[in-house]
Formats: C-alpha cells, structure tokens, sequence
C-alpha cells in the first residue's frame, strides 16, 4: 500500500499556503453581505455572508472543520459546528486539516443599518488550534502588548485600569476603554467612569474593538466587558498574531449551558483564559474584510463593473499583517479603465 499521496505538507505550510484562499472567502462574505447594506434586515444580511462564505470553502483544498460557526447542526444553519467544509480530495490525496472558526458578519445590526464596522471574519488554524466555544457570553479584558500579565479578571475595575495605565506609562483619566453599550454593564460603566479614565460605547463588535485595543494609534487602550464567546475565539486568534493581551472567561450561568459546556469537552467552566488559551494554535491566519466602512478597513465600494474591497490578513508563526486591497472585476472594465486612485 502506497503512503497517502499529501498535496500539502499539513500543519506546516498552512498560513503560507492558505492566507490568499481565506482572504477570497471573507472578501465574498463581505460582498455578499455589503450588497444588503441598510436594508434593515440583519438576518438576510447575515445569511448572505454565511451562503457566500460556504460557498467559497468549497473551492479551497482543505479538510476543514468549523469549530466557531453559525450555531449546532440540530439547527441546521450552514456553517453549523462540526460541519465540514472544504474541496473534496481526490483518492489518495489528503488536504491539510484545518479548524476554523467564523463570523460570516460581525455586526449584523451595523451593515444591517449601513454603521460603521462590521466585517466578515474567520481564523484558521491547525485541527485542535482554536478552542470549541459554546455560543454563550464570556468576560473579556483586551489590551495591547504592554499590558502582558498585567490584567485580572477578577480585580475590581480600578486595579485594571490603573494596571494598564502603569503599562502605558500614563494616567488612568487619560485611557480609553471600550464598552460594549449594553444594560448588562451598567455596573462596569459606573465604574469605569468613577476613575476618569474615558468612555467609547459601541453598539456592536467587540471584535474589532479588540484590534484596536491591541494596536498602536486606534486611540483605544482597552476593552471591557461581556460579549459574545465565539467573538472571543476570533479575537484571540488576532492577539495571537499581533501579540496582543487578552483575559476572558465563560459565562455559564444555567444548567443548560453547563451541559453544553461539558459536552463541548470543557472541564473548567470558570476558567480564565489567556488568547493562547482560546487559540493555542502553532499556526493561525486570521482574515477580516470590510462590509460598511470602518475604522480600520474601508467598506464594499461597488461601482458598474465591479466592486473594491479592503481587507486585513494576519499570521501567527509567519508574523505578517497584510492589509489586502482588491478590485474584483465583474465584466471588463469601461473605456475610462480600472479605477485606482
Ligand atoms: C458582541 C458583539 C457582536 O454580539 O459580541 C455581542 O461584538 C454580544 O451579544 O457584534 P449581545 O448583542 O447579546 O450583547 C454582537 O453584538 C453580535 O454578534
């Protein structure tokens, strides 16, 4: 019997074979999506980037396995966990196996209200790179490099602050922590606001937020509060790659999800994780494109023959941070030719 014939060496080659393949399904994700932009429907603009995203799996020569996705199969939604995605291999030819954690749309009531911020977003690792999070809430503190060790989730909101600020080499009046605007942290809002460090509510996202959080000059120095889990997932595999700090933790707060949560093979439901916790991947790629325009990455700009999308590729063990620019032609430019500038 022959060896199994491996088209890419597996774990190894993943982000330099794969980067440009999750950038082409994010990109359609956010197409989809954007075409939907302000029509006030958030679950037919989310179900437009789901569809385009499964679609695009299709073509791309992985064993791919959602880890994070749209819900559980009895659901039956696509890109429910567990499902399967990927071209199928010819016999005899494995294809890397990968887990893969999605958020089609990250901000549905943004694009559906045409706001600023939502993307479509993934990351990718090796099988048993990203952690099978259930859908529930989960506490998170993010903050850039500096703050490496420094935060606890379960210090009063003071000490973090005061933390952070000690890493920055700055006064706490001058942090900007962002929140989630949600009743659920009127208590954090409080509080935050009793030390003087100041305020940037947001309606949806804390996953872009994250990134901003751990980056230089977004004029973000943290973020706080209670989102969503797969979020958390998703923006732990971006601290990995760009060295950011995270500490989270489940909120699992009836029989129900404890269940779940023990199905889900976690032990621990009050464990606090670090973002090499929730994606302790060697290898992660991490792709987000951008559906309304946003801080970070601009919108879908559609125009007759085509559209232009803005998009942002990182990598853990390759250490990159691409920022992806493309015009996706749909029918041959005009006589006035591509637009560039
Ligand atoms: C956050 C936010 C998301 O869900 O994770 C949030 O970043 C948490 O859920 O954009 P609630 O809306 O119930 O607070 C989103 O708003 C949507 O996925």
């Amino acid at each position: 019997m022959t060896a199994p014939r491996t088209e890419h060496p597996p774990v190894a080659m993943i982000e330099r074979d794969l980067e440009g393949d999750f950038v082409r399904v994010v990109e359609e994700a956010a197409i989809a999506a954007a075409r939907t932009m302000g029509q006030g429907d958030r679950d037919g603009s989310d179900n437009a980037a789901v569809q385009a995203m499964r679609h695009t799996f299709d073509g791309i020569k992985i064993r791919g396995n959602i880890v994070i996705g749209e819900g559980e199969r009895d659901e039956a939604p696509m890109l429910y966990i567990g499902e399967n995605v990927g071209e199928p291999a010819p016999a005899g030819v494995e294809y890397p196996h990968v887990d893969i954690a999605v958020d089609p749309l990250e901000g549905t009531n943004l694009c559906a209200t045409g706001t600023a911020n939502s993307i479509a977003v993934l990351a990718v690792s090796e099988h048993g790179g990203l952690l099978h999070a259930p859908d529930c809430y989960m506490e998170k503190i993010v903050a850039g490099p500096a703050c490496r060790d420094a935060l606890d989730i379960d210090a009063p909101v003071k000490y973090n602050l005061k933390a952070i600020a000690h890493c920055l080499d700055r006064n706490v009046k001058d942090l900007v922590i962002m929140v989630l605007d949600r009743p659920r942290h009127s208590e954090l809002i409080a509080q935050i606001r009793a030390t003087g460090a100041r305020i940037r509510l947001i309606g949806d996202g804390d996953l872009s937020a994250g990134i901003a959080a751990a980056v230089r000059g977004a004029g973000v120095d943290a973020v706080m509060g209670i989102g969503g889990a797969p979020e958390g997932v998703i923006t732990a595999a971006a601290m990995r790659c760009l060295h950011g700090e995270m500490v989270a933790r489940l909120v699992v707060n009836t029989p129900e999800l404890e269940e779940r949560v023990e199905r889900m093979g976690i032990k621990d439901a009050k464990r606090i994780y670090t973002a090499q916790d929730l994606a302790p991947g060697k290898q992660i790629i991490f792709a987000a494109c951008g559906v309304t325009e946003g801080a970070l990455l601009h919108g879908v700009r559609f125009f007759g023959d085509g559209c232009r999308t803005h998009s942002l590729v990182m990598t853990c063990a390759t250490k990159k941070v691409r920022f992806v620019d493309t015009v996706h032609m749909t029918r041959e430019p005009g006589r006035l030719g591509v637009r560039l500038y």
